[in-house]
């Protein structure tokens, strides 16, 4: 580890970001004598979920399987909702803060913009907020997340529009008011999704554009009462187990089941089942298969529709939003959770267009122009477009390694990893939920604890063997990628042009961004390489 004295780095571990993985790594390294500083571009902890205030943001995961596992964190804490909002999701992570007392180690408001790896010193130098400050790190985790650089489509005349654009994750922290106002909101993807059930109901007009339909499942949000969070609270260790057993961090399971093995009235009653439990269980929960054969997934997308159909009026509409013929396999692209999302589009005040038939061609003073000539007048448009997913966070960091490599040089034909937590040429550099992980598939607390673990305990085995550094090898990168791409063109999930696979911005290597084994097969992998003592690393 770095020398202590004068000339020791300024910190031992500079964690960047202050998402479930940052405040896990903060408490954790620190109670492992680490001296260690968080710094957080936001004003306050909940990483997405400080930035996503658009109307309507809450998790999709039930707040049981939306938290960590640490008794502290959890045995005095009371959910109000079984799928909380934004904000009760910032309150949690100022629970975080308050029990373990994290706020004196971190700097808010401060955004690491560059990082250089110093082979001299085996230290990272960084520079946040542009220069404004510098420090030195002995080793540096990123968990900048896998959604923290937004991607806007580079439309033709953008500047031009005269009302008020809004990215849905950069929504002000102060809000802001679509009263009575005319909105168009681009993007039906998840946070699409939630804003169009809210600004529908707000808004004089609501323009949404749609190219992909979003196959989106009921959401019941209960209230959580003091009864129910006990009962929470009492099960929870055995809850706490079953995340760690499940493919995606939740307390249930696909069904492995063949579906072919039992009759079709069967497998319906089982959707049927699913269904009317209600959140993700049709996608995360239903038969395996549906999701490698052809024949059972059309057959769940034909249930799917057959559900959704009547919930919408104008028979345009119903064909928008769910076609006869699927988009793409069922469950192969982020299915949202709705309340009311299908009944918006009865409403005489919400216009939808499809951009499959009639794209945006360009932005005017007034709006939006579509390929019919139409200009379709707003006040304020929303773009729910989404983000450069798992691997944005980290290039957008002016981020160097050995040689004065980028990152983004490095990644430039294809992302490579180390068990997607380290890359070869980034000496005792870390990240979490970021690409070759089972990120977008797994939950944020469950992967944080799983990543978490592997950083410290890898961390403690460098200091307390006298090492200075660490960095993967490339042999092993590209073994990982094998795994990676095994499991990433196994099943019907590539056929989609999702962000799962870098198909949502242009010009990104298109390729499986997760490890898509499960969680169990890739903390196994975590534990294997621990546990021989990191072949897939040079120490030094
Ligand atoms: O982003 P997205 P998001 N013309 O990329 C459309 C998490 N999250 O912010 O599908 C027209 O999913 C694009 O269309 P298409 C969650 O993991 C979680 O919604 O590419 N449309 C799509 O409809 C989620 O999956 C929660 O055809 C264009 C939309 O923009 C992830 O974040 C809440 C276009 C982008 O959707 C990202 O979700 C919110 C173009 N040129 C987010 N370009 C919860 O837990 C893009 N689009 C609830």
């Amino acid at each position: 580890m770095g020398s202590a004295g004068p000339d020791a780095p300024d910190w031992d571990v500079a964690v960047v970001g202050g998402g479930f993985c940052g405040v896990w790594l903060l408490f954790h390294l620190r109670e492992q004598g680490f001296k260690v500083r968080l710094f957080e571009h936001g004003s306050g902890l909940g990483g997405i979920w400080h930035w996503n205030n658009y109307p309507g943001a809450r998790v999709d995961t039930p707040a049981p399987t939306y938290q960590l596992t640490d008794k502290e964190t959890w045995h005095t804490w009371e959910w109000k909702q079984l799928f909380p909002g934004r904000d009760e999701l910032c309150d949690y992570f100022r629970h975080l803060e308050q029990v373990w007392d994290l706020g004196k180690d971190i700097s808010y408001n401060s955004k690491v913009t560059a990082m250089q790896w110093d082979a001299d010193t085996s230290r990272w130098k960084y520079e946040i907020n542009d220069g404004q400050s510098t420090g030195t790190a002995w080793s540096v985790v990123l968990c900048t997340g896998f959604a923290s650089k937004k991607y806007v489509p580079p439309w033709p005349g953008v500047d031009k529009f005269k009302g008020e654009i809004i990215h849905t994750s950069q929504w002000p922290q102060k809000g802001f008011n679509v009263d009575n106002r005319s909105v168009g909101i681009i993007g039906t993807g998840a946070s699409g999704v939630q804003a169009i059930q809210e600004v529908s109901q707000q808004a004089s007009h609501l323009t949404v554009f749609q190219r992909t339909p979003n196959t989106a499942l009921k959401m019941s949000n209960p209230e959580q009462t003091a009864a129910l969070n006990k009962r929470m609270r009492d099960g929870f260790p055995e809850t706490a187990k079953k995340m760690k057993l499940t493919f995606a961090g939740f307390d249930y399971e696909f069904d492995k089941t063949k579906p072919g093995d039992v009759p079709r009235e069967e497998r319906m009653r089982s959707y049927e089942k699913l269904y009317h439990t209600g959140g993700l269980h049709l996608w995360l929960g239903t038969y395996l298969d549906c999701f490698y054969d052809e024949e059972y997934n059309e057959e769940l997308y034909q249930f799917w529709r057959s559900k959704t159909l009547p919930r919408i009026k104008d028979p345009r509409n119903q064909e928008l939003l769910a076609p006869a013929k699927k988009p793409h396999p069922f469950g192969t692209k982020r299915i949202s959770l709705e309340t009311r999302y299908f009944e918006c589009f009865n409403q005489d005040n919400v216009e939808l267009i499809s951009t499959l038939e009639n794209d945006i061609v360009e932005f005017t003073e007034e709006g939006v122009k579509t390929a019919d000539g139409r200009v379709h007048s707003f006040e304020v448009i929303v773009f729910a477009t989404g983000f450069d997913t798992h691997t944005g966070g980290m290039t957008q960091i002016d981020l160097r390694g050995v040689g004065g490599q980028t990152i983004l040089d490095k990644w430039k034909d294809g992302v490579f990893t180390q068990l997607g937590i380290a890359t070869a040429g980034f000496p005792n550099m870390f990240f979490c939920y970021g690409p070759q992980a089972p990120t977008a598939f797994a939950t944020g607390p469950s992967h944080a604890e799983n990543q978490g673990s592997f950083i410290v305990d890898c961390l403690k085995h460098l200091r307390d063997n006298n090492y200075s550094s660490i960095d993967a090898t490339h042999e092993a990168e590209k073994a990982f990628k094998e795994q990676i791409n095994e499991h990433g063109y196994k099943g019907l999930f590539s056929q989609a042009d999702s962000w799962y696979y870098a198909a949502n911005i242009p010009g990104k290597k298109r390729e499986p961004l997760n490890f898509m084994g499960g969680m169990p097969m890739y903390r196994k992998n975590l534990i294997d390489e621990q546990n021989s003592g990191y072949p897939g690393f040079v120490l030094s």
